[in-house]
């Protein structure tokens, strides 16, 4: 049954690192991937992370199964981190957690949740959106649509056609929503567009799905979860994957969680039940070392400090590479206005290259684009800006 068996297409961010890690250009620079590398170009280890890792290895542990639910320990950090430490729903027993393989294995869970309870619905995700929610969502069964989202011609949001577009929604549908610093573009919603965003899916019976995946790379841990908490106060269920693999450099590691919020105690012992039977027959339990560290960092007020300063400077540093590469590029190309780059958040800006423009940046100069233009900021530093500029001013130029 191999024999006609078709070549699968490669994943269009992973594979832009495939081809960057062929290119023998010492020289060459990936701005694909969403990865945070330091001022010296490297994947940090957070000292915060090491400091935890040093005392689970004094301590010893034999590795048993988890719970199929996950580390308890970390489950209610994360909803603590996540719903903030005086959540009423949290303190109602109304959150169901789970630990999950990464943000990724969060929405995953919450896909097959949704699939096998909720059969009917469709899908809605931004347009555009991180290309793994359409993939992930199809391979779970869901027929997957998208709403308005990023309008090219403003470099912000659509906002009044993303709101006719969601009003027109079938009852029940499943919207997909990036809580803070939207994949691919970086462009955001603000309080009020949250809020409107809100009471439509209140009036239409929409099912809010967040993802939660850069808490803490555009105003900090607390302010990144505001949209989370604006959907808690609703009588309605939600569901939020969150991961650790940006804010505590653990990509590897495969940190992350998904939470529902329910009705009532009663009402989140039967989710949590069923959500135990989708990871049973998935992968059984999840693995213990970076729930650990993370439980770890978090349970400690002296680490929790220092992972939020150490957050604190990838934030900050990234926000310092925005404005280096506007001020840069306003000075190379002076009759175009990068300036939407410094407002846009998270690791991703949307730069404007075309298709033909990414191309040549790969071609002529190793520098590595994602084909729909989006950028990685998190990967700019001292050393490589004034090569990106200098090609970016080549291609844009032609
Ligand atoms: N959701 C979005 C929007 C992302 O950008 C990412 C990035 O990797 C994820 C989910 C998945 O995160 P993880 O690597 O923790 O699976
Ligand atoms: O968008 C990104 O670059 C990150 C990393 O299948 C990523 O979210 C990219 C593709 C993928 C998994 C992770």
């Amino acid at each position: 049954f191999l024999t006609h068996l078709p070549l699968a297409p490669k994943d269009p961010i992973l594979g832009v690192t495939e081809a960057f890690q062929a290119d023998s250009n010492p020289y060459k620079v990936n701005l694909g991937v969403g990865v945070y590398t330091d001022e010296q170009g490297k994947l940090p280890l957070l000292r915060s992370v090491a400091l935890a890792e040093d005392q689970i290895n004094t301590l010893k542990t034999a590795r048993g199964y988890l719970p199929i639910e996950g580390l308890g320990r970390y489950v209610r950090q994360v909803q603590t981190l996540v719903f903030g430490e005086n959540s009423p729903v949290l303190q109602e027993g109304r959150l169901v957690t789970v630990q999950s393989l990464g943000g990724t294995g969060g929405l995953k869970l919450g896909a097959d949740f949704l699939r096998w309870f909720h059969p009917a619905a469709e899908v809605w995700i931004s347009d555009p959106s991180w290309e793994n929610h359409r993939a992930l969502f199809e391979a779970a069964g869901f027929v997957v649509k998208s709403y308005p989202y990023y309008d090219p011609e403003t470099h912000g949001v659509d906002f009044d056609k993303l709101i006719r577009t969601l009003e027109g929604a079938p009852r029940g549908t499943i919207v997909v929503l990036h809580a803070c610093c939207h994949n691919p573009s970086g462009v955001d919603l603000n309080e009020a567009q949250w809020q409107a965003i809100r009471a439509v899916v209140v009036e239409r019976g929409l099912i809010p799905f967040l993802d939660l995946a850069y808490q803490g790379f555009s105003q900090g841990t607390e302010k990144d979860a505001v949209s989370v908490r604006y959907f808690s106060e609703l009588p309605i269920p939600v569901l939020v994957a969150n991961s650790f693999s940006k804010s505590f450099s653990l990509y590897g590691e495969r940190v992350g969680a998904l939470t529902l919020i329910c009705a009532s105690r009663e009402e989140a012992q039967r989710v949590q039940s069923q959500l135990k039977r989708v990871i049973r027959t998935n992968y059984s339990n999840p693995p213990t070392h970076g729930a650990s560290i993370v439980a770890t960092v978090l349970e400690d007020s002296n680490l929790h400090q220092l992972w939020e300063d150490e957050l604190g400077a990838m934030r900050n540093r990234i926000r310092f590479m925005r404005q280096a590469l506007v001020s840069c590029l306003k000075e190379a190309i002076p009759d175009q206005d990068f300036g939407f780059v410094a407002e846009q958040q998270g690791m991703f800006s949307f730069s404007g290259l075309n298709l033909a423009q990414v191309r040549r940046l790969r071609q002529d100069f190793s520098i590595y684009a994602v084909d729909s233009g989006r950028i990685c900021i998190a990967a700019l530093n001292e050393q490589n800006l004034e090569r990106v500029v200098e090609a970016l001013t080549q291609v844009i130029r032609e």
